[in-house]
């Protein structure tokens, strides 16, 4: 049988031998892992566990909060505020940075977070997952404020994801590919399940709420079309559609076998550039799509060159299979 490695094992091999990874940086993803952990137990207990449902709180966003979702934040807080590797977190479910407090040492890496991301699938059993994202602090100061997370998704150190689904997956990239690590309940374990992901450049199946079709732009609605029409269109092929309404599950099947996820802007909110977050999803999703040889736009320029106006900011993403993202993005530039 093959030799089962590690998360813990990875980290260490891939920070002694090849160095691609601080010390730190390995004992913040190992921290980041058992919270995900923690979190996955969560989820798996469902209504047992009392933890389905709303809280009666709303996010800095206005959108309503689930216990999971706090829940969720409060355990990825928890885990990584006393390990001395990180000097702020910031969290899609809180409104402004938290600082690790003073009884503890600071450490010089940023950590952002969506916890629990796919917050609408929760009640329904359907997969959901966290999201995280790893930036270095600036060097030579003392504090840390917002502006300091405010780096473009290029800076990102680490970045990944970990799937609440039918196994628990946790993806992840420091910058040298894509490493995937399944749970081994048994054992407690993350353990290697496969290592150098590659998405195909082409691909027949697009993810997008068709639901908001009237809403979009001239160019989404046009490559939508397209791929509607099929055989008899201009594409010259069938396309196939898959909506799972949590972006880590779409992703990770695009991961999985390729093709396109698009959340884009829409008239609804004129003024707002899109649905997700740029530093919780997006940025940490482009970067592991790009890290596995796909693509990630905003519908005009690349999402890890975009540089960060403010820590809640949205974005339009059209993410995935390299040929189709370049596609959407000429038919912008058009
Ligand atoms: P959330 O972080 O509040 O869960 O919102 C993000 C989610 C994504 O996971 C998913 O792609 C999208 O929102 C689904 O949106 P919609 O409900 O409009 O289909
Ligand atoms: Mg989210």
């Amino acid at each position: 049988m093959a030799q089962r490695i590690s998360l813990t094992r990875w980290l260490v091999e891939k920070q002694r031998v090849q160095g691609h990874l601080s010390a730190e940086l390995r004992l913040l993803v190992e921290i980041v892992a058992r919270a995900c952990k923690g979190i996955s137990h969560a989820v798996n207990k469902g209504a047992l566990g009392g933890v389905l449902g709303s809280a009666e709180s709303e996010n800095v966003q206005g959108e309503v909060q689930k216990k999971l979702d706090i829940i969720a934040n409060e355990v990825l807080i928890e885990a990584n505020e006393w390990g001395g590797h990180l000097a702020a977190m910031a969290s899609e479910e809180m409104d402004g940075i938290y600082l690790v407090p003073n009884r503890y040492p600071q450490g010089e890496y940023l950590l952002l977070f969506d916890p629990l991301d796919g917050s609408s699938n929760i009640d329904v059993n359907v997969s959901i997952g966290t999201i995280f994202s790893v930036l270095k602090k600036p060097e030579g100061q003392a504090g840390v404020t917002e502006q300091d997370f405010l780096q473009p998704g290029t800076r990102q150190v680490a970045a990944g994801y970990c799937i609440y689904g039918p196994q628990t997956t946790l993806v992840l990239t420091t910058g040298h590919g894509v490493a995937v690590f399944t749970l081994d309940r048994e054992q407690g374990s993350f353990v290697l399940t496969d290592e150098n992901v590659r998405i195909p450049a082409d691909t027949k199946e697009f993810a997008i709420n068709m639901s908001n079709m009237r809403h979009w732009d001239e160019p989404v609605r046009r490559y939508i079309d397209e791929c509607l029409a099929g055989k008899d269109g201009p594409r010259g092929k069938d396309f196939n559609m898959r909506w799972i309404a949590s972006m880590v599950a779409d992703v990770h099947r695009i991961l999985t076998r390729g093709g396109v996820f698009m959340y884009p802007w829409d008239k609804r909110e004129p003024n707002k550039p899109g649905k997700l977050r740029l530093m919780y999803e997006a940025n940490p999703m482009a970067w592991v799509v790009e890290q596995a040889g796909g693509a990630a736009t905003n519908g005009r320029e690349r999402i890890l060159d975009i540089q960060p106006q403010s820590l809640h900011e949205r974005v339009s993403v059209v993410l995935g299979s390299k040929n189709e993202v370049e596609r959407v993005t000429a038919y912008h530039a058009k």
